[in-house]
């Protein structure tokens, strides 16, 4: 006997605009929420100031039948950058040890920063069509250079669980700053 929970579940995914219907849980994240990840904090208290910005949106819908947990979520980055910064999504690393997830771009251009938060970095230059496994124990971020919105799909398993606080405390080892028009990488100062 299946459970109620146990029947295939399908969305309906639009990869230009990031948005799928139904959706059960979408979350905004503003400057004011990304507030020590950017390095140029008088940028960010001048937009907070200011009425604050969207910088991206997560679409989010859990998948729990009896005997698995998954997780789709969608983000869309809008461009735009906060001092040099560009925008970018908090990061984190998960919380469990033995999780890892499937990011894959679907429309904008960008990077995805990897980081063991212990010595190993990576920026993995991102468009439509990457798809990146991310290991368990890399804390992961997306950083938007482009001109138009940076849309993404990751699946990973609902119990990973997201730490957000190393990451804001340490940061990643580098920071992606516009120069010129074009992405930069700096060491981060912190
Ligand atoms: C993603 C992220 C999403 C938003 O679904 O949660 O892209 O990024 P932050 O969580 O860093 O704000 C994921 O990696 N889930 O595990
Ligand atoms: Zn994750």
């Amino acid at each position: 006997m299946l459970a109620e929970n146990d029947y295939p579940i399908s969305v309906e995914f639009d990869p230009q605009s990031g948005i799928f219907t139904p959706c059960p849980k979408l979350t905004p994240r503003y400057v004011s929420d990304l507030k020590q990840m950017f390095h140029d904090q008088q940028a960010v208290e001048e937009i907070i100031h200011s009425g604050d910005r969207l910088v991206y949106e997560i679409r989010y819908h859990p998948f729990k039948t009896s005997k698995s947990d998954m997780a789709l979520g969608v983000t869309r980055i809008f461009p735009g950058t906060v001092g040099n910064e560009y925008h970018m999504t908090k990061g984190h690393i998960h919380e469990r040890d033995d999780q890892p997830e499937i990011y894959y771009c679907v429309h904008g251009e960008g990077f995805l920063l990897l980081d063991t938060l212990q010595g190993e970095f990576r920026a993995v230059p991102w468009k439509a069509g990457v798809i990146t496994h991310i290991p368990p124990m890399w804390a992961h971020r997306v950083v938007n250079t482009g001109d138009d919105l940076l849309v993404f799909v990751a699946t990973y398993h609902l119990s990973a669980g997201h730490d957000y606080e190393i990451v804001e405390k340490q940061g990643f080892a580098q920071i992606v700053v516009k120069q010129n028009g074009k992405p930069v990488f700096l060491p981060n100062e912190k």
